[in-house]
């Protein structure tokens, strides 16, 4: 029997090799061991279709769990698209890594399949979101990007989210949302060594202390949206990666270095946000400890599903009582 501490050094040499190998299965890094998402399938934005206005036409294809599906979720719900695309959730399966359809949709049974059906490369990821044209019979666009920006130009009875009038400001949000705070938490959590987890850190928090920053500005002249007066884009994909933070991404991806309460403004946005009509329908909790947890084995081998807080009381100030600020604003 070696000695316990020979014996860890041993086994911390042969986990590390295995880590790195099943964590390739998560996703790619680069050669500093910075983790980068693979391109989408159907990356393209593609034209509004001829037949957008048509009932059930379309398909938006979503997942409970992830993030870039519940921006596009989200902007079907503010857009009020429910008449003419319907929104259909995959469940995950776990064991076979991949997502699965709970009755069969177009002749499949996983989305693999349909994403084999709509001419998609071998072994590309079968990912969601994803929006489907029942008549085409085939995956339009599956880059949540530039999906929200169709579904944003789709007839709809909602508000416009896109504006021209303050496009540019939108789009330098959007941008710098995008790497890092949307991807800047699986940046985080999947970083290969020190190094690549603590850049990007480093950037998801003070992007985060950029966001208070504009929105109290905001607040103080009386806008209580990243973009002003009105919901946009911005707010959109901001969404989905905070109200995921203190249940998954702080716990899970190591993104706890300031908890979001200590954030006036951006926890006081998170809670508008989420009274908004619609919108605490598209968030499930326990759906989503369960597949983070349950489903990043290199993350969290045991498999355990650490207990979280009430989703209510992350946005509610202390003690339950609603945060000050403006009261919720209607998307309207
Ligand atoms: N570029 C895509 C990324 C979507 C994505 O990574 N979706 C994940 C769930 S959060 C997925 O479906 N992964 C399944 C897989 O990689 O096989 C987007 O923003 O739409």
């Amino acid at each position: 029997m070696p000695p316990p501490a020979a014996l860890v050094r041993t086994a911390r040499c042969l986990w590390r090799g295995q880590w790195l190998t099943l964590m390739g299965g998560l996703g790619p890094a680069d050669a500093e061991g910075r983790y980068r998402r693979p391109a989408a399938a159907f990356a393209e934005r593609p034209s509004l279709p001829a037949a957008a206005a048509e009932p059930s036409g379309h398909v938006l294809i979503v997942g409970r769990s992830c993030p870039w599906a519940h921006r596009a979720w989200l902007t079907w719900t503010l857009r009020g698209l429910a008449d003419s695309i319907d929104l259909l959730v995959v469940e995950p399966d776990p064991a076979a890594g991949r997502w699965r359809f709970a009755t069969p949709f177009a002749g499949c049974t996983t989305l693999a399949e349909l994403y084999r059906t709509s001419g998609s490369a071998a072994g590309a990821p079968a990912t969601v979101p994803a929006l489907y044209s029942r008549s085409q019979g085939r995956i339009l666009v599956n880059e949540s990007a530039r999906l929200i920006e169709l579904l944003n130009d789709w007839p709809g009875a909602g508000p416009d989210l896109w504006p021209t009038a303050q496009r540019e400001m939108i789009e330098r949000w959007r941008e710098r949302l995008q790497g890092s705070v949307n991807d800047g938490v699986y940046r985080c959590g999947f970083a290969r060594n020190q190094a690549a987890y603590d850049e990007a850190e480093a950037e998801l928090f003070s992007t985060l202390e950029a966001l208070e920053e504009q929105l109290q500005r905001g607040v103080a002249a009386g806008e209580g949206w990243l973009c002003g007066a009105e919901v946009s884009l911005a707010d959109v994909v901001l969404f989905p990666t905070l109200i995921r933070l203190e249940l998954v991404y702080a716990p899970l991806f190591g993104c706890s270095r300031r908890p979001l309460w200590q954030f006036p403004a951006l926890a006081g946005w998170r809670a508008r946000f989420f009274a908004l009509p619609g919108v605490a329908a598209s968030c499930f909790p326990e759906a989503w400890r369960r597949d983070y947890f349950g489903s990043l084995f290199p993350l969290h081998p045991s498999g355990i599903i650490p207990a979280g807080a009430d989703l209510a009381s992350l946005v509610a100030g202390p003690g339950g009582l609603p945060l000050p600020g403006k009261p919720p604003l209607s998307p309207g």
